[in-house]
C-alpha cells in the first residue's frame, strides 16, 4: 500500500501500474473487529463522481456492514488519470478493481455501483462471479440494445469528450448539468448540490474524456442476456421478500425500471428518486440480516435494480434409494439421505455413492462435486452399526464388507475436486469421508470426531495416516485415542476444515467455493489434486500423478506420431520434436 493522499482520509494504492484512491470505513473504536465471514461493501461512484459521492454514507455503511470501501475510478478524483486510453476500458478497469481487492485482501465483496459505477460493477460481477457476492446497481443500464441508438450515444459522448479536451472542465460541467436528467437537482439541499458541483469541477478533463470513451454507455455491449446467465457468485436473480427483484435481463417490478422500449432505451435502467440522482443512496440504510448479503432497499425508492445470490436450482439427474444425486451449473451434489440414522451408511449406501461419484467423474459438464448429508443434524455418522456383522457391514448380498474404503480411494483419485459440505454430526467413518474430500466447508453447528475405539472399530488407512498429515500426529492420536468431539471452530483451528459459516449460509458458501474453482483451469486443478495425493499416497499417488502426465502427453503431436506410425506400419519420426532443457 502507498501513503495517504495529501489532505485526504484515504490512501492511494498501487495496482497494475497506476494508483487507485480508496477510502475505508469500519467499526468504530471499542466495537468488534470486522467479521471476516461478511464481505466488505465496495462503493463505485458514477461518471464525474468520486469517493466524495459517498461522503455522507461511507461511515454509516461501514458501521452497519463491518467494512466498506469507496474507490475513485481511473481518471476520477484522486486516482491516477493515465494518458493511455486503453486503461479506461471495462476490461482494464475490472482488472484494476480485482487487483485492488487483492491489495485490500477482500477476496469477495458486495458491490454498490451508481450509474457508470453500476455498469462497471456489472462487468466486475460477470468477469469474476466468484468474487462478487451481491450487486446493487443504481441508475445504471445493462446496455443499449439498439446498435443505432448505441452509435448515437457514442457520438454524443465523443462530443462531450472533445468539449472537455478543448474547453476544459468548467464549460463541460455547465453543459453536463444543463441536461434534463439533472433538472431535479435544483431541489437538492444547496450544500449537497454545491458539493456535487465542486466534485465535478475538481476532475481532470482528460480523465473524464477518456472515461467517457472507454466506459460510456455508447461503447458498452448490452449485458442483459449475460446477466441473465450469470449473476454475482454465479447465482442468478432472487425474488426477495420485498418482491421487486427482477430476473437479470428481464424487466423488473419497479414501475420506473422496466427494460425500456423506444426512445431513451438503455440510457437508464430506471429513473430514481431525486436523492438517488443527486447524491446516490441518500437514504440507503443498508443493513444485513444475520450476515446475509446486503441487497438494498425496496425497489422504487433508492435501489431499483438488484441482482443477488439465490440457491442453485439443483436438478435431480439420477435416482437412488439411500442418496440423492443432483447437478447444476457445473456442479454435482451428492447427498447421503438417511437422516433417521444421522446419515449413517450401510453397504447399499456406499455402493450408490460409488456409482454416483463414477457418474460425476464421467460427466464432462461436472467440474466440482459436493458431498453432503441430508438435513441439518448430520453430515454422516459413519458405518450403520445395525448392519455390522462378523466381518464387516452386511448388505442385501449377505457378504460382510468394508467397501467404504473403496469409496474413500475413489473420492481421492477422481480428477475433480470434491468439497464436503458439513452440517451437524460428522462422526466416525463420516469424519473420514470429509477428511478424504479436497476441501471442507463446515456449518457452525458441525461436530467432528472419531468413535472407533468406543464402538469396536478403527480406520488405520486414511482415517489415521491422512488425519495425522492434516492435523498433526499428536492431535490425530488424541482424536482417535480419546474419541472426543470437536466443534467446527476447533476443527478450523486444527486445519481439519477450510471454513466455518453460519448454518443458513452453508450451501451458499460451498457453492461460492465451487464456482471459484470452476472458473480456474481444469487441467491445472486436476494435476494439482494428483500432486497433493502423490505426496501422501505412496506409489498409488505417483501412479495417479503419472497418469495425468500420460494424459497430457497423449494430447501432443509427439505422442500421436508414435501411435500413427504404428497404425500406418511405418517408422516413427520424432526428429521434429524439441528436446527442451
Ligand atoms: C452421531 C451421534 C453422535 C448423534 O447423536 P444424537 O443424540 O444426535 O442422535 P441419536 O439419538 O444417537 O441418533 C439418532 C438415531 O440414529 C441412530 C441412533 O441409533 C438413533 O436411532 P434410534 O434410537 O432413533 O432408533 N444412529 C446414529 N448413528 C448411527 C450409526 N452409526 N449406525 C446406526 N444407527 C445410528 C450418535 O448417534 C452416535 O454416536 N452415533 C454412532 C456413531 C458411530 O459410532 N459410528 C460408527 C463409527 S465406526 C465407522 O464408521 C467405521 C470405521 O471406524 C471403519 C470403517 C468403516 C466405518
Amino acid at each position: 500500500m502507498t501513503g495517504r493522499a495529501q489532505g485526504a482520509p484515504g490512501v492511494r494504492i498501487p495496482v497494475n501500474g497506476l494508483h487507485l484512491y480508496v477510502e475505508a470505513s469500519g467499526p468504530g473504536p471499542g466495537t468488534e473487529p470486522h467479521d471476516r465471514t461478511r464481505p466488505p461493501l465496495l462503493l463505485i461512484h458514477g461518471f464525474t463522481g468520486s469517493t466524495r459521492t459517498w461522503q455522507a454514507h461511507l461511515g454509516p455503511l461501514g458501521q452497519a456492514r463491518g467494512l466498506a470501501y469507496a474507490v475513485d475510478l481511473v481518471g476520477h478524483g484522486r486516482s491516477d488519470a493515465p494518458g493511455e486510453p486503453s486503461r479506461y476500458g471495462f476490461a482494464s478497469v475490472v482488472e484494476d478493481l480485482l487487483g485492488l481487492m487483492d491489495r485490500l485482501e477482500a477476496r469477495v465483496v458486495d458491490v454498490l455501483g451508481y450509474s457508470m459505477g453500476g455498469r462497471v460493477a456489472m462487468h466486475l460481477a460477470l468477469a469474476a462471479p466468484g468474487r462478487v457476492r451481491s450487486l446493487i446497481v443504481e441508475s445504471a443500464s445493462p446496455g443499449i440494445e439498439d446498435p443505432e441508438e448505441r452509435a448515437r450515444r457514442r457520438a454524443q459522448d465523443e462530443e462531450l469528450a472533445l468539449l472537455l479536451e478543448r474547453e476544459g472542465i468548467r464549460a463541460f460541467v455547465e453543459r453536463w448539468e444543463s441536461q434534463p436528467l439533472f433538472a431535479t437537482q435544483a431541489a437538492l439541499d444547496p450544500a449537497v448540490r454545491d458539493a456535487v458541483r465542486a466534485d465535478r469541477l475538481s476532475q481532470r478533463p482528460h480523465g473524464l474524456a477518456f472515461a467517457l470513451r472507454g466506459l460510456g454507455a455508447g461503447v458498452q455491449q448490452p449485458l442483459w442476456n449475460a446477466l441473465g446467465r450469470a449473476a454475482p457468485a454465479g447465482a442468478g436473480a432472487r425474488r426477495r421478500e420485498r418482491r421487486q427483484v427482477p430476473p437479470p435481463g428481464k424487466a423488473h417490478g419497479c414501475p420506473r425500471a422496466r427494460r425500456p422500449r423506444g426512445r431513451g432505451r438503455g440510457r437508464r435502467a430506471c429513473r430514481t428518486s431525486r436523492a438517488a440522482r443527486g447524491v446516490p443512496v441518500a437514504r440507503a440504510g443498508v443493513s444485513g440480516r444475520g450476515g446475509r448479503p446486503v441487497t438494498g432497499r425496496p425497489a422504487g425508492r433508492d435501489f431499483c435494480w438488484e441482482v443477488s445470490e439465490v440457491p442453485v436450482a439443483w436438478k435431480q439427474t439420477r435416482t437412488y434409494q439411500d442418496i440423492l444425486y443432483e447437478t447444476a451449473e457445473g456442479m454435482a451434489k451428492i447427498t447421503i439421505n438417511r437422516p433417521e440414522v444421522r446419515n449413517a451408511f450401510r453397504p447399499e449406501t456406499v455402493m450408490e455413492l460409488m456409482d454416483a461419484f463414477a457418474a460425476a467423474r464421467d460427466d464432462g459438464s461436472v467440474g466440482v462435486i459436493i458431498l453432503t448429508g441430508a438435513g441439518k443434524e448430520a453430515f454422516c455418522s459413519g458405518g450403520d452399526q445395525r448392519v455390522r456383522g462378523e466381518g464387516g457391514y452386511v448388505g442385501a448380498d449377505k457378504i460382510p464388507r468394508l467397501n467404504v474404503l473403496d469409496l474413500q480411494r475413489q473420492i481421492r483419485t477422481l480428477p475433480k475436486p470434491v468439497i464436503a459440505m458439513v452440517a451437524g454430526w460428522c462422526i466416525g467413518g463420516g469424519n473420514v469421508l470429509q477428511l478424504v474430500c479436497d476441501l471442507t466447508i463446515a456449518a457452525d453447528n458441525a461436530i467432528f470426531g472419531q468413535t472407533g475405539p468406543q464402538v469396536g472399530s478403527f480406520d488405520g488407512g486414511y482415517g489415521a495416516g491422512l488425519l495425522a498429515r492434516t492435523v498433526g500426529q499428536k492431535k490425530a492420536r488424541e482424536i482417535w485415542y480419546l474419541c472426543r468431539r470437536y466443534t467446527a471452530q476447533e476443527a478450523l483451528q486444527m486445519g481439519l476444515v477450510n471454513a466455518v459459516v453460519p448454518l443458513d449460509q452453508l450451501e451458499e458458501e460451498t457453492v461460492r467455493w465451487a464456482k471459484e474453482i470452476l472458473a480456474k483451469s481444469p487441467t491445472a486443478i486436476r494435476v494439482l489434486k494428483a500432486a497433493f495425493n502423490a505426496d501422501t499416497d505412496g506409489l498409488a499417488g505417483i501412479q495417479e500423478l503419472a497418469g495425468n502426465a500420460t494424459l497430457l502427453y497423449y494430447l501432443t503431436e509427439e505422442a500421436k506420431e508414435g501411435r500413427n506410425a504404428f497404425l500406418e506400419k511405418r517408422k516413427p519420426d520424432f526428429s521434429r520434436f524439441p528436446r527442451l532443457p
